[in-house]
């Protein structure tokens, strides 16, 4: 990929992994620890320390069934942190994961850099704050909202509607005057998916590729890898995200949204260097 995110030029195949602070009371694995600016910014230090290569601070938990949170709440969730950790110095491009454009608006002009939303871009108005700003967007697959999403995971062929959608989220963008160069796509584990959507997905991830654009990836302690591992809790999740961060990242995934960032990084670090040795001996010319 090839994309300015405030001050980094993120160039070269990746990965590129983007460690999540959520500031929020109710997240699913994490929800209650980083309510408290001061823990929410300690925690993108420590995410920067890791090796993050940009950090995605949200202020709405998005899990199935949340209910929506009301605009000031969220912003004032988030605006402080983005605003601390701006004024203090930090290194890093910050993302804003939301899907309302007062907050979007009040997160970039409080100093992050590109717009994480989960719905693609269901809300016109968050486009056009979008375009204004001349933001990079993440627009993540979705069906519904959190309340009603996994009443909606009804698919023939999970992949081929996913990508469908995730082009019909660029045409909304392209309309608004977002241009396709400034955007990442998600095909949005655990979002109006089953755990059996989720893995046709990330196996068969390099289909979306077919969309031109870099793919970002977040599998990181979602309740189908406690399924498979016969209900770990979210906290103990660890050892099947890495197992989903390395099976994205040979698939094509450029970038990969976790909370655990040091172990995610070494896991895409060799994950990505093994998809290069494969390329690269079956391009070699045969011996002889
Ligand atoms: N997942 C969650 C929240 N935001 N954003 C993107 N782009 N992709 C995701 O998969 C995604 C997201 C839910 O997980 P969390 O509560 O651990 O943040």
């Amino acid at each position: 990929m090839k994309m300015q995110i405030g001050a980094r030029l993120f160039d070269g195949p990746g990965p590129f992994v983007m460690g999540i602070v959520n500031a929020t009371p109710d997240s699913f694995s994490d929800g209650g620890l980083f309510l408290d600016a001061g823990a929410a910014i300690a925690q993108a230090l420590r995410l920067a320390d890791e090796g993050a290569d940009l950090v995605d601070v949200g202020g709405e938990s998005t899990r199935p069934g949340a209910a929506p949170v009301p605009d000031d709440e969220e912003l004032g969730r988030v605006v402080p942190v983005i605003a601390a950790l701006r004024a203090r110095g930090f290194p890093l491009p910050i993302s804003i994961d939301t899907r309302k454009a007062a907050v979007a608006r009040a997160a970039l002009d409080a100093g992050a850099d590109l717009v994480n939303d989960v719905s693609g871009l269901a809300d016109p108005s968050l486009a056009r704050v979008v375009a204004e700003a001349g933001a990079p967007i993440v627009l993540m697959h979705s069906r519904g909202t959190p309340e009603d999403m996994q009443r909606r995971a009804v698919y023939g062929d999970v992949v081929q509607e996913v990508a469908a959608e995730l082009e019909q989220a660029l045409g909304r963008a392209a309309a608004a005057g977002i241009p396709r160069e400034r955007t990442i796509l998600d095909p949005g584990l655990g979002f109006a998916k089953t755990a059996e959507h989720n893995l046709v997905l990330l196996a068969r991830l390099g289909e979306l590729r077919a969309l031109g654009r870099p793919i970002l990836v977040g599998p990181s302690r979602k309740s189908f890898i406690g399924r498979i591992a016969g209900s770990a809790a979210p906290g103990d999740r660890l050892p099947g995200t890495l197992a989903a961060v390395t099976a994205a990242v040979v698939a094509g995934a450029e970038l990969v949204r976790v909370h655990d960032v040091a172990a995610a990084r070494q896991a895409a670090l060799v994950a990505a260097a093994i998809r290069d040795a494969t390329r690269a001996s079956s391009a070699a010319p045969a011996p002889g």
